[in-house]
């Protein structure tokens, strides 16, 4: 195979996993602008996610989130995803929206809301085992707005001991993703707020229990391919909620604000080893003022565009110049695949996938915009400006 060859073969083996809430209407803490035609129930959502599928060839699963895409029977959900050419990921637990979390789920002062929250993950298991899901993806929102509010080493006892429940109930094939954020809703001090605190937990858990990186959850500055590097040295990278941050946790679509941040992400993944199944490449964006399924398919294609550049990087030749100690040799090697337009490759790719090698033209012209406005009236909320 030649190398052009190569690099199109690994574009074509591509997976990233949409998440359902981006489908919904969602907002800031301002104002939520709803928006014509989104989806009322997690059917419409998985439909919506078929398009996104469809016209790109490389969506092939869709994240949940419970309780907003709570249905009677998950099997059936599954059936329903298949039937419409995608399938079920991710489950994402949710143990911040109820009163009785203000000040915690898993690491609450009060024993009974820990077991409130800790029913709640087993029941995400018992979901996975229904839809076939294979990763439970778990973030915190838990910690404390003031120094002394409660004990910080308690906090991480309890954290350890819930986490440790949730891994034994895990079957054969699933896993358990832990999320990081370093603030918010917490100001003071959060449970989880980084990949060496996710990592240690996950440490002691087993190899279960896998670190994901969400791009936004990261001080301004932060070296996040650093971290990938790190994880994947480790064994320990379980996947990625991609998106894009000017300021906090901005949830924008990846590669928006600072594509070049994403391709030095994907340059470590490929350098690690590839993107294996062992590694969930999901997004996790809302989009609050854009159309959304357009917006998830350029979110896509963005990071295909990022990890068609970290394949074309010279690995040879960059080889050469950091082993000889030249600087700016180096750095010429890995800004020239940077700087290579992929859009005329990713076309090819497409079309030697039967796909128009446009999708964004493609879901224009497809008339699902108009057929999803007329059909459906009083769309759903996300949950929360995620
Ligand atoms: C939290 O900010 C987060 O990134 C977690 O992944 C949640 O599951 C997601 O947003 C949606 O609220
Ligand atoms: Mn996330
Ligand atoms: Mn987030």
């Amino acid at each position: 195979m030649t190398e052009l060859a190569a690099v199109k073969a690994a574009l074509k083996t591509q997976a990233v996993e949409t998440p359902s809430w981006a489908y919904g209407n969602s907002g800031t803490r301002f104002k939520v602008f709803a928006q014509q035609g989104v989806p009322r129930t997690p059917q419409e959502k998985l439909a919506d996610a078929a398009q996104v599928h469809a016209l790109t060839g490389v969506a092939p699963t869709v994240a949940l989130h419970i309780p907003w895409d709570r249905v009677d029977d998950y099997a059936a959900l599954a059936k329903y995803a298949q039937d419409h050419g995608v399938k079920l990921g991710a489950i994402n637990s949710n143990t911040f929206q109820d009163d009785d979390y203000k000040l915690g789920s898993i690491c609450h002062p009060d024993p009974g809301v820990r077991r409130k929250a800790l029913d709640h993950l087993l029941e995400c298991v018992d979901i996975m085992d229904a839809t076939g899901s294979r990763d439970l993806k778990l973030w915190f929102a838990d910690g404390t707005n003031y120094p002394g509010q409660d004990d910080l080493r308690a906090r991480q006892d309890r954290l350890t001991q819930a986490l440790a429940q949730v891994y034994q109930r895990l079957g054969d094939g699933q896993r358990m993703l832990l999320e990081y954020k370093f603030f918010e809703p917490a100001f003071y001090a959060t449970d989880v707020p980084d990949w060496g605190t996710a990592y240690a937990h996950c440490l002691k858990l087993g190899e279960k229990a896998q670190v994901v990186v969400d791009t936004g959850h990261h001080a301004p500055g932060t070296n996040i391919e650093f971290i990938v590097a790190t994880l994947l040295r480790e064994n320990k990278l379980g996947g990625f909620d991609f998106n894009s941050r000017f300021y906090a946790d901005d949830d924008l679509m990846v590669g928006a604000a600072d594509p070049f941040q994403l391709f030095r992400i994907m340059y470590e993944v490929v350098r690690g080893g590839g993107y294996t199944s062992d590694i969930a490449f999901m997004l996790d964006q809302c989009h609050n003022i854009e159309a959304k399924i357009p917006a998830i398919i350029r979110s896509v294609m963005n990071v295909q565009e990022a990890t068609a550049k970290a394949l074309l990087v010279d690995t040879e030749a960059l080889g050469t110049a950091q082993r000889t100690g030249d600087v700016l040799e180096a750095n010429a090697v890995l800004m020239d695949a940077y700087n290579t337009d992929v859009r005329p490759l990713l076309a090819e790719v497409r079309e030697e996938m039967g796909l128009d090698p446009d999708p964004i033209a493609a879901y224009r012209r497809s008339g699902w915009a108009q057929k999803i406005i007329e059909e459906r009236v009083g769309g759903q909320q996300a949950g929360w400006g995620a």
